[in-house]
């Protein structure tokens, strides 16, 4: 499985004087950097957490813009945004008219799957296995 690692310039120049304070090398809760990309091409990252959680729950992509989902934990997640697999579609799906469903499938620990997004609006999306303990996010697309 290919690892990712997701530096931001400004990093690095940070860990020179707050070498102990990591946190500030965080990403932004916007995906979109100041250059309009998070330091990694036009490619977004979420990660797929331990604690049942997508982070950043929220992403601001532009069109064209893909957002790659890295699993993080040790067990499986998927990134779903299709009413047909979900519980509770209502709640945890949200779609632009004209925009298709997806389905990651299953996303083994250390793995990744990637969806790139040209129709703008909200979106909603899921986690099948763990959609009841509310492991859902948004992406917010924009021209
Ligand atoms: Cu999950």
């Amino acid at each position: 499985m290919r690892h990712t690692k997701v530096h931001q310039a400004s990093s690095v120049v940070m860990l020179l004087g707050f070498a102990l304070l990591g946190c500030f090398s965080e990403e932004p809760e916007d995906g979109v950097g100041p250059n309009g990309n998070n330091g990694n091409g036009d490619v977004v990252v979420v990660n797929m957490q331990p604690d049942l959680t997508f982070q950043p729950v929220h992403v601001q992509v532009r069109a064209g813009q893909t957002i790659r989902w890295v699993n993080t934990s040790n067990f499986d997640h998927t990134s779903t945004a299709d009413p047909a697999k979900s519980l509770d579609p209502e709640a945890n799906v949200r779609l632009p008219s004209g925009a298709a469903t997806w389905d990651s499938g299953s996303i083994t620990p250390g793995g990744s799957f990637e969806h790139t997004f040209q129709v703008t609006g909200d979106y909603t999306y899921f986690c099948i296995p763990h959609e009841s303990q509310v492991m859902v996010g948004t992406i917010t697309v924009v021209e």
